[in-house]
């Protein structure tokens, strides 16, 4: 007789219309692709969520390059390392790149782990905050109006920091206005490699208008340019897309590349990434925030779990569910425990339950990865 194995993981995907569309220097959503893993062990189960979109602008992965790594390559690992996350990081460094795949797949795995210990995601990696801090980050708009419009609301939902996208032509004139209408607002500005080693003057014009940072300005690739817009620069640096993996935000340490660190758990390969870099932040005194990818609540939970450490002494772009979606797929959405500020779930795991009728309403595809 065949015995049916009690481990499975599984891929879906949805589609979650997003409140209003999210424009960047690359382009413009307006729905969301939604990647979930879920694994069963027995009686335990765990999700993860793939942050890559559907367009390789952001990152190369796409939805379709991270299912054809997990199906043909990281489902099969994971069985092999017997579901246990840090063996599963471990054997998937044999295949380059493609971090969002891995590290859906381990938000799962350390889901899946916590809830075996009876334990938060947050105590598992060690997190001390029982809150974190909620940054909004606001795209591009047609017109100034509408920016201040959206900025206004932001500020009075109780976001304590709002960061704005800019590309070439949508920037420093923004940028002043926004400072004549919001002289307070801790305010920054997230440029998603839209500029060259050509734009140096352009950026310094930044400085007049005490940003708490500029993010990413440059080649997403890039950690030398960086180094050099950084002497050039008053406003600090912040690198995104140039840091996928603990040994780039090192690497970049030590080139001078950045003053601040944003922290995506999907960009970097997983969680025990995260880790590594939160140690090497706390020692060296470098700033972390935790980024975001437009996530369901799956992911943004998981965000949460990880802006608990220590080390993530900036806000966050961990909003609301109610920020993206009307409707998310957890029984309860994340909200404000207070305005700016999200609890860290005690429950086991993400610590809060998935709707599963939900799930089901979004669903357009799913596949059995093992
Ligand atoms: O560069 O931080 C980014 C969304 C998609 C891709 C890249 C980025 C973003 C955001 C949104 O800025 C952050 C959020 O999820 O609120
Ligand atoms: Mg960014």
């Amino acid at each position: 007789m065949l015995l049916r194995s009690d481990k499975k993981i599984e891929a879906l995907l949805l589609e979650m219309p997003l409140v209003t569309p999210f424009e960047t220097s690359f382009g413009s959503v307006s729905v969301r692709t939604v990647f979930l893993i879920r694994v069963v062990d027995g009686e335990h189960e765990g999700w993860g969520e793939v942050v890559a979109e559907k367009e390789p602008d952001y990152s190369y992965e796409t939805t379709r390059t991270a299912l054809h790594i997990l199906r043909d390559y990281l489902a099969d690992m994971a069985v092999k390392a017997g579901l246990d996350p840090e063996e599963f990081e471990e054997k998937a460094r044999s295949i380059k790149g493609h971090n969002m795949a891995k590290a859906g797949l381990s938000l799962a795995l350390w889901d899946l782990k916590a809830r075996k210990k009876g334990l938060s995601l947050s105590r598992l990696y060690c997190g001390v905050k029982d809150e974190i801090a909620s940054g909004i980050s606001i795209g591009i708009q047609k017109d100034y109006e509408t920016l201040r419009d959206k900025v206004a609301k932001a500020v009075e939902e109780g976001y304590v920091r709002v960061k704005i996208k800019i590309k070439p032509g949508w920037d420093v004139d923004v940028v002043e206005r926004l400072r004549q209408d919001f002289p307070q607002i801790p305010l920054s500005v997230d440029a998603n490699s839209a500029y060259t080693e050509q734009d140096f003057e352009h950026l310094k014009k930044l400085d007049e208008f005490s940003l708490l940072m500029i993010e990413q300005p440059l080649y997403e690739d890039d950690l030398y340019f960086h180094s050099r817009l950084r002497q050039v620069l008053r406003t600090r640096i912040c690198l995104d897309e140039s840091l996928t993996s603990f040994r780039k935000v090192v690497e970049g340490y030590h080139i001078g590349s950045y003053d601040i660190v944003n922290v995506k758990v999907g960009r970097m390969g997983g969680p025990g990434q995260v880790l590594k870099t939160a140690a090497f932040a706390e020692e060296k005194g470098i700033p972390l925030w935790c980024g975001g990818m437009l996530e369901s609540g799956i992911g943004r939970l998981h965000n949460i779990h990880l802006a608990s450490l220590r080390a993530f002494v900036l806000p966050n772009d961990i909003s609301v569910s109610r920020r993206y979606f009307h409707e998310d797929i957890l029984v309860e959405p994340v909200e404000f425990s207070r305005p700016g500020y999200i609890k860290v779930p005690e429950g086991e795991g993400i610590g809060m339950e998935v709707d599963l009728r939900r799930v089901e309403k979004f669903r357009v595809y799913s596949e059995k990865l093992s």
